[in-house]
């Protein structure tokens, strides 16, 4: 500011659609950028444009509550989880961009004795997996985090917690520039404002390329990382998702001085709270009831997740809050994302992240990358097909958790 904004300069170029990529990646959130990165520095592909209809980082990516945690019940999910948490933990360094990751422990509510069996589930299941998580009684779990209310008498209350140490948060939108930086310096074009209307497929039934608001842009590889957006972007290429799009919310209360020194989730009373660096405390919700595109959500979530906020923490009874905003999810019945081919030759995709795609960022565009070079899945996303849906091989992490994310 004291130079009156001149003479910095430009972290990645404004690029202009060129007529013909290697590789289009539809979608500039944290995922899509990510795989370019990952594909031009892993794989030494670099004729690539991430294209996105608004700004980079404008979905999902900038609009998340940035908990990052692996402690998922299935094999499957742990390996991919944990894998993207191995790359947070170098992030930083790897991107030469703060990131600001923070292991400062993720501590999930038990409120009833389904949650109590539900999580020691879990924290068995995550220890075979390699994946740190511990059970805390009550009194540990306040000892842990200090203006938790843990009364027998609290509307809510806390009959214990598991706790995942070396999960946290970031700054989310870092995690996007970092990428984006990290790409564009290899050759990648970001090209922002530029709305993909549909994916093009030649006469032999393969990808040929986008057509977008800037015309016509021809490729042989077509990614879409899409989030909300991708049953509607995939249906133009004739493949059908098993996904639904809420709405969902979070909430930022005025800065104040650090008083949460971890973060906090209650999947039953659906509401998770941590603290930024800027001291403002970061709230979500759960998703609305019904399917809508609308970037905002319904009033009753939230005040519903601040009521049960104050019961947990009524020290924050007086906080005031600053704003409120929303994203779309893209929920797959099972919870699960889809990363991976497609059945048309040339198309991959990736999506299905639902309410907590942020934390699998680095894994998730790792694999895809790998993927899109390959044509063929890495092990880790493997699993994580759109066939599952036909074949019955769910990785069902939505009856494992019994909430809404
Ligand atoms: P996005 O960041 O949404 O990127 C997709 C991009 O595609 C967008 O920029 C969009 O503009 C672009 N796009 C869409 N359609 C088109 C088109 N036709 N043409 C061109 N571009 C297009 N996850 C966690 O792990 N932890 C959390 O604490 C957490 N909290 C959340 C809280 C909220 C309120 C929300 C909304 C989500 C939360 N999530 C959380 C989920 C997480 O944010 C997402 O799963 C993740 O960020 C998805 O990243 P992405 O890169 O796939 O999608
Ligand atoms: O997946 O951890 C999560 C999450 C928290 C808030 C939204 N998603």
């Amino acid at each position: 500011a004291v130079t009156g904004h001149k003479g910095w300069t430009e972290q990645w170029p404004d690029s202009q659609p060129k007529a013909e990529y290697d590789v289009v990646v539809v979608g500039a959130g944290g995922h899509g950028l990510g795989a370019a990165y990952y594909l031009a520095k892993e794989h030494g592909i670099t004729n690539v444009a991430v294209i996105d209809k608004g700004w980079l980082g404008g979905g999902n990516t900038g609009r998340n509550t940035t908990i990052i945690r692996s402690n998922y019940l299935y094999d499957e999910s742990a390996r991919l989880y944990d894998h993207a948490l191995d790359l947070w933990e170098g992030l930083s360094q790897e991107l030469n961009y703060n990131v600001m990751f923070s292991r400062r422990g993720v501590m999930m509510l038990a409120h009833n004795q389904h949650d109590i069996q539900s999580f020691q589930r879990h924290i068995h299941a995550n220890r075979l997996n390699g994946v740190d998580n511990k059970w805390l009684s009550a009194k540990e779990a306040k000892a842990f985090c200090p203006p938790l209310n843990i009364a027998p008498d609290a509307r809510y209350p806390v009959v214990g917690a598991a706790l995942q140490m070396r999960a946290g948060t970031a700054r989310h939108d870092a995690v996007a520039w970092g990428y984006a930086r990290g790409a564009a310096a290899r050759g990648v074009d970001i090209i922002q404002n530029c709305p993909v209307t549909s994916i093009r497929r030649g006469p032999d039934g393969a990808v040929e390329g986008v057509e977008t608001a800037r015309g016509f842009i021809k490729a042989k590889k077509v990614a879409v990382s899409a989030a909300g957006h991708t049953s509607v972007l995939m249906d133009s290429a004739g493949v059908r998702m098993p996904l639904e799009s809420y709405p969902l919310q979070a909430l930022v209360s005025e800065p104040v001085k650090p008083i949460m020194p971890c973060v906090v989730m209650s999947n039953t009373v659906h509401a998770y709270i941590s603290q930024s660096d800027k001291g403002e405390l970061v709230i979500g919700s759960g998703t609305d009831q019904y399917t809508s595109y609308s970037q905002r959500g319904g009033l009753p979530l939230i005040e519903h997740t601040v009521a049960a906020i104050c019961e947990v923490f009524p020290i924050f009874n007086r906080m005031r809050m600053l704003r409120k905003w929303g994203g779309i999810v893209d929920v797959t019945p099972d919870r699960s994302a889809i990363l991976g081919k497609t059945p048309v030759k040339g198309l991959y995709v990736n999506c299905g992240w639902g309410t907590g795609g942020f934390k699998a960022t680095p894994g998730a565009a790792h694999v895809l990358a790998h993927t899109v070079a390959k044509d063929e899945p890495h092990a880790i996303n493997a699993p994580f097909t759109l066939e599952r849906f036909t074949t019955g091989r769910l990785i069902d992490e939505a009856a494992a958790a019994a909430v809404a994310h």
